[in-house]
């Protein structure tokens, strides 16, 4: 098995200081989230961009100094959001791909998200790709229900996109796929050869799925994106300590983690950062 590559998902668009008060928020707060998260064994951190009152923004310029701060303090994988936050334009989202990060989710499908929409036309979705490519940056295929990676395919076969594809498989949005251990299942066998993945449980979801993931060869995603709890009732003191719960797993279990130089390897990366 290849060894695991954890990713933190520090901040997300939608998580508030009052639902979690550790949430790094500012550009020099991410930089030492990512640090310490990498210290605990993560090789990617997925980030989004705030404005300074918490609201959420794809500001190129906002997107540059988070990568200024993460850069200063680790070696990690810095993956940039291109879904943002719901109601944001395309051209809004694709930002942060022109400072040529090292990775950019892109996700593949429209799709409810709690009590809105999460708009992803195709047209857009293709023009996505076409920007990463152009920019030389990995997509990471954001995969919320099992029709979106159906397209990946597709797209892979009418060489839309070129493989090694990455997938993440987020599990348990209402309105998406449900964070079930079938569901992983049936995904994992849709996959196209030769791809890799990692999965990211939403609430609850996380520990289990994050633990099925180590156990089928996947990959794992964790954060206050995706889940602010420790355990039932229990706040996470910080990002860090959900990764080093991930990570104390995988050895347990006799697998590796992944540095971000062997991440960079294990996702076909390209050279030179
Ligand atoms: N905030 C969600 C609407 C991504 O980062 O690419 C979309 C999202 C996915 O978080
Ligand atoms: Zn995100």
């Amino acid at each position: 098995m290849q060894k695991l590559i954890i990713t933190a998902a520090l901040t997300g668009a939608e998580v508030t200081r009052e639902q979690q008060p550790a949430l790094p928020i500012t550009p020099e707060e991410i930089g030492i989230a990512a640090a310490e998260c990498a210290q605990a064994g993560a090789s990617i951190v997925h980030v989004h961009a705030r404005n300074a009152d918490g609201t959420p923004t794809q500001s190129r310029e906002v997107y540059q100094k988070i990568i200024a701060e993460v850069k200063k303090h680790s070696n990690v994988i810095v993956q940039v959001s291109t879904g943002g936050a719901v109601g944001m334009t395309p051209q809004e989202r694709l930002a942060p791909v022109t400072l040529k990060p090292e990775m950019a989710t892109l996700s593949m499908g429209t799709v409810n998200f709690g009590g809105d929409v999460f708009m992803n036309h195709p047209v857009d979705m293709e023009v996505f790709a076409e920007a990463m490519r152009a920019h030389g940056v990995k997509p990471e295929l954001e995969i919320f229900d099992s029709g979106m990676l159906t397209t990946a395919t597709r797209w892979l076969k009418k060489g839309l996109m070129v493989g090694p594809l990455h997938f993440d498989f987020v599990l348990g949005i209402p309105g998406g796929m449900a964070g079930t251990p079938e569901a992983l299942m049936y995904l994992k066998s849709q996959l196209p050869e030769g791809s890799t993945w990692t999965v990211a449980g939403i609430g609850a979801a996380q520990l289990p799925l994050g633990t099925l993931a180590i156990l089928l060869g996947g990959h794992v995603r964790v954060g206050f994106e995706d889940n602010v709890f420790y355990r039932k009732g229990e706040l996470a003191v910080s990002n860090a300590q959900l990764i080093a719960r991930i990570a104390r797993i995988s050895l347990e279990l006799d697998r590796p983690v992944a540095t971000p130089d062997e991440a960079r390897k294990l996702l076909s990366l390209r050279e030179g950062h």
